[in-house]
Parts: structure tokens; sequence; C-alpha cells
């Protein structure tokens, strides 16, 4: 069957957004970035090395979870229509593909904005699964997803590795309001949430003792760099993160380590920090059963299953459309 390559957002486009995503961003009162920006090339090698660090126990903690649950999962609702927002390097997947019983003719297609990685992880996937329809669509799942095609039978949505906590209350309403469109009646979405937990647990997965997490936060001065000709200095910048309880959110942010200033020259905008001015680069919102089941009626859908890993720290939720009230 092989594997078709669709590019939705062009590059010209894509770096036009991003430019103005940060003029927006650094000029706000509260400078900030959004995190889709972490993963260039580099950022998307160093988010790789977090998932294998000890104290990010996150994808470890999922995969405990998936591996346990696919075959089942797999023979109950028997996808042929498998749709993953941002898969990253495609790993997660393979433990539902592994267990279909006659992958022929089922479709998997691939959403995600980084071109390069996608087309590589699902090009690995094709030697693997030569009877199946692989799509990598290149494309921002914030903006694209209603130009999905139509399913293609029973379909099943992925949003796995706790990415929905990068997305705000609003934010996140919208985009799982689109995923409720993707689905016919029979369709299912397979989310993954991190957990609320003691906060020593969740601040050590974000301010690693090997400094992995602080590279990764600093890559983002490379990516703005790069993306509009800026000369902000990576070293000179702390890693600082957070457990905030009232928000149940990780907040990561970046605080200027000596006063400096910065040129943007494509967008021609200079700016000045003080010791300690920070920019606000990343949310990653923490859930419980309840939240998550409040968080998905509010967007028309509902908490079917419930699964945890042993250590109760992380959740994969199998949720269905509501029915019509
Ligand atoms: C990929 C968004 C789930 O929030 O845990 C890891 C990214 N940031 N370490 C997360 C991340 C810092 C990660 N997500």
């Amino acid at each position: 069957m092989g594997c078709l390559l669709d590019v939705h957002a062009d590059e010209a486009r894509f770096l036009a957004r991003m430019a103005d995503d940060i003029r927006r961003g650094l000029t706000a009162r509260r400078r900030q970035l959004p995190p889709k920006y972490f993963y260039d090339e580099a950022g998307s090698a160093l988010f790789e090395r977090i998932t294998e660090l000890p104290e990010y126990y996150l994808t470890r903690a999922e995969d405990a979870i998936l591996r346990d649950i696919a075959e089942d999962i797999v023979c109950r609702l028997a996808p042929r229509d498998i749709v993953e927002l941002g898969p990253g390097s495609c790993r997660k997947v393979r433990w539902l593909l592994d267990a279909l019983e006659d992958g022929r003719g089922v479709r998997y297609v691939a959403m995600d904005v980084g071109r390069e990685s996608l087309a590589q992880a699902v090009g690995a996937l094709a030697d693997e699964y030569p009877q199946m329809h692989l799509h990598a669509v290149v494309a921002d799942f914030e903006r694209h997803l209603g130009c999905l095609p139509p399913p293609t039978g029973r379909r099943l949505v992925l949003f796995l590795g706790s990415t929905i906590g990068n997305f705000d209350p609003p934010a996140r309403r919208a985009l799982l309001a689109q995923v409720r469109r993707l689905l016919d009646s029979d369709g299912r979405f397979l989310l993954g949430v991190d957990l609320v937990k003691d906060r020593r647990v969740l601040e050590a997965a974000y301010d690693d003792a090997a400094g992995v997490t602080r590279e990764f936060n600093r890559n983002i001065l490379r990516v703005v760099n790069r993306a509009v000709d800026g000369d902000f200095v990576p070293d000179a910048w702390r890693h600082h993160s957070f457990y905030s309880t009232e928000a149940s959110r990780i907040e990561m942010h970046l605080l200027a380590a000596a006063p400096q200033r910065v040129h943007l020259r494509a967008l021609e905008l200079v700016l000045d920090f003080d010791v300690g001015d920070g920019i606000w680069t990343e949310s990653s919102y923490k859930f419980t059963r309840e939240s998550v089941a409040v968080m998905l009626s509010e967007s028309g859908l509902a908490l079917e299953e419930w699964h945890t890993d042993r250590g109760g720290r992380f959740g994969l939720v199998v949720a269905r459309p509501a029915d019509r009230t």
C-alpha cells in the first residue's frame, strides 16, 4: 500500500504564522512562546531524550497501560481508520497496530507539524505494516483537523502522551470539539493524560538532574533565532519550572540570567530584558478522572473507560460521542 505524504500546511505559510506568533508572544505584557515551536529537529531529539530520563515517568507509564490494554481495545473496537494527532516518533501506535487481527486495508493517518520527522516516522511504519494504508499529513492539528477525509470505517482517534496538557481550558475545549466532529456515533477517542500527584514527583519530571529539560526549554530560543533572524543567547537564560496547585499545571519559563538586549531583525523588533525577566514557554496541565470527565463533556464527548498504570501516575481514557440531549 505504501505511504502517502499529504502536505496541508505549506512551509512558507507555516513560517509566516510562526513569525506572527513570535511577535505577538514576545510583545505581550506577559512574554510567552507557544510550546509547539519546541519541536524542530534538535528539539524533537531532546524530547526523545526526555522520555528516557529516570524522572520523566510519563512515557513509560503510558506505554505500560497501552501494552496492557491494546489488544482488548483493538479486539472490541475493531477500528478501520486510526487517526493520530501529534504522533511524534509513532512508537506508541505500534501497540495498537500489532494487536490488529487483520490490518489489511486499515488506514492510519498521522497529523503533525514537523515534515521531516513525520515522514521518517510514518516511512518506518510503512516497512513494518505493508498491508495498511498509511498517510502522513503535515499540518497543525489546531487548525487543520477539519481537512481530514471522512472515515473509511470505524474510526479511532488517538491523542496520546498528555499533549492535551499543553492547551489551556478554552483551547482544549475548541480542540476536543473538533475531535468530536471527526467521529461518527461508532467512533472512539483514546486520550492520554498525566495525573495530579505529589508535587515533588511532578517538579522533578520537569527539572531533571542531567539538565536535558533545561536544554529542551532553551532550544526554543534557537528556533526563534532561525525563524526571525534573532540573536537570543540560549546560555544566558535559566530554566525555571514549578507546579501550580491552583491551576493544576506545571509551568515552564525561561528567566534572563543577566540584563540583555535581543534583536529580532526579521520583525524589526528590539527587546530589553532585566535580570529575572521571564518568557513563559509551556504549561503542562495535570488531570484527575473527574476533571477529564468534565473536560470531555464540555466538548460533546463522554468518558467510557478509564485506565491507569499501577502507580496511578498516568491515565488512558476511551471516550465516545455523547448522546445528544
Ligand atoms: C509532550 C507536551 C506532553 O508536557 O510533559 C516534556 C513536553 N516539556 N518536558 C509534557 C515536555 C517538558 C511534554 N508533552
